[in-house]
């Protein structure tokens, strides 16, 4: 006797096509804005205004990667009784079709996993984050191209308004659902760095309203001597001098690569009145740690809205937010915006 197949509402390829093409927007924002990123914290070509442009870049970064997560467990559920498919290869181009599904699954996963625990500045793994992340982000995209050109004449038809119409009722509700879970996903999490979603980004971490410290002093192992002077090039300042030159202040955000991005207003002296033109290196007291020191390009060097702040909201700096000085730069990935500043250096 043979059996009935039986195929589950959400089983339908039209379901499939439907939440593939938001999964390939969602993907490709996150990829494109994922170079940016990378582009901005190495120094690549990277302009200083507007000086939100890496806060937008970033925070899109973040929302579109938890949005492809539904997306990507509600794909995977629409397809599953196909990847179980027997006979498992059934030709050379077959083969291959399945084994660049197979590197897009598991490519696509470590993506969102190390991503999602990035952005809950959560690092449980050995390897050097932005690299990996980096490196794995370039098979995701060549795997996506690959399947999504085997793919075409299929999502043609599917998405064709004739398949539309014979869309039942629970292949809708599935997709809605999908949807709904995906909107609910992002809105919970945004208020990160979206201000107005704050009050409703119940999983928004760290936005209580003050600005976030990202690595307290304590971590860093910071102790400020008495006899602190910050060194640029041949002069040298006490926190007195520095206080008794003219005083600038910006409205600037911090933007951190995890995500969460806020405003803040600054008060100190322009780096350009510290140091000559150039790209300038600078180095904190902090011993050791990945980002203890940044490189200032002679752009964001000699900007006006670049300061050695002194001040956080009209108050001295604490300790966590980079006492005695720190750098603030308009349009910078947060971690190029050095505390606990020692030494300003032309290169
Ligand atoms: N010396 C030093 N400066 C640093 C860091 C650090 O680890 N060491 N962290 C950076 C990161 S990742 C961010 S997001 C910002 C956060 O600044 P805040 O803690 O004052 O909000 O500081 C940056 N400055
Ligand atoms: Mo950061």
């Amino acid at each position: 006797m043979k059996l009935p197949v039986f195929r589950a509402p959400a089983h339908h390829t039209g379901v499939t096509s439907r939440v593939g093409t938001w999964l390939g927007i969602t993907f490709g924002l996150c990829f494109v804005t994922g170079l940016l990123s990378h582009g901005a914290q190495h120094d690549w070509v990277w302009p200083t205004r507007p000086v939100d442009l890496y806060r937008v870049t970033q925070g899109v970064h973040v929302i579109s990667g938890v949005a492809s997560i539904p997306l990507l467990l509600a794909k995977l559920w629409s397809v599953y009784p196909k990847l179980f498919e027997r006979p498992l290869v059934k030709s050379v181009p077959h083969a291959l079709e399945r084994g660049s599904i197979l590197v897009l699954i598991a490519a696509s996963f470590f993506e969102l996993v190390t991503g999602l625990f990035n952005a809950a500045q959560n690092y449980p793994w050995s390897f050097y984050f932005p690299t990996a992340h980096y490196a794995v982000a370039w098979i995701v995209i060549g795997a996506l191209l690959v399947h999504i050109a085997v793919k075409i004449p299929l999502i043609r038809r599917t998405l064709e308004p004739a398949s539309e119409e014979r869309t039942i009722l629970s292949r809708r509700a599935f997709l809605r659902t999908t949807a709904l879970t995906t909107g609910v996903a992002v809105v919970a999490t945004a208020g990160v760095t979206v201000p107005w979603l704050r009050k409703i980004s119940v999983l928004a971490w760290r936005s209580d309203g003050d600005l976030p410290v990202n690595r307290t002093a304590q971590a860093a192992n910071i102790v400020v001597p008495q006899d602190w002077r910050l060194k640029a090039g041949a002069k040298s300042y006490s926190l007195a001098d520095l206080q008794a030159m003219p005083q600038t202040t910006v409205d600037l955000p911090i933007a951190c690569v995890e995500g969460w991005s806020q405003n803040a207003t600054w008060t100190g002296v322009r780096v350009s009145e510290l140091v000559g033109r150039g790209d300038v290196r600078v180095e904190s007291l902090e011993k050791d740690g990945l980002y203890r020191a940044s490189t200032l390009p002679e752009a964001f060097a000699q900007d006006p809205l670049t300061l050695l702040a002194l001040q956080l909201d009209g108050e001295e700096l604490s300790l966590d937010h980079g006492y005695p000085c720190r750098l603030i730069a308009p349009n910078r990935p947060g971690v190029l915006q050095t505390k606990w500043v020692t030494s300003l250096e032309v290169r």
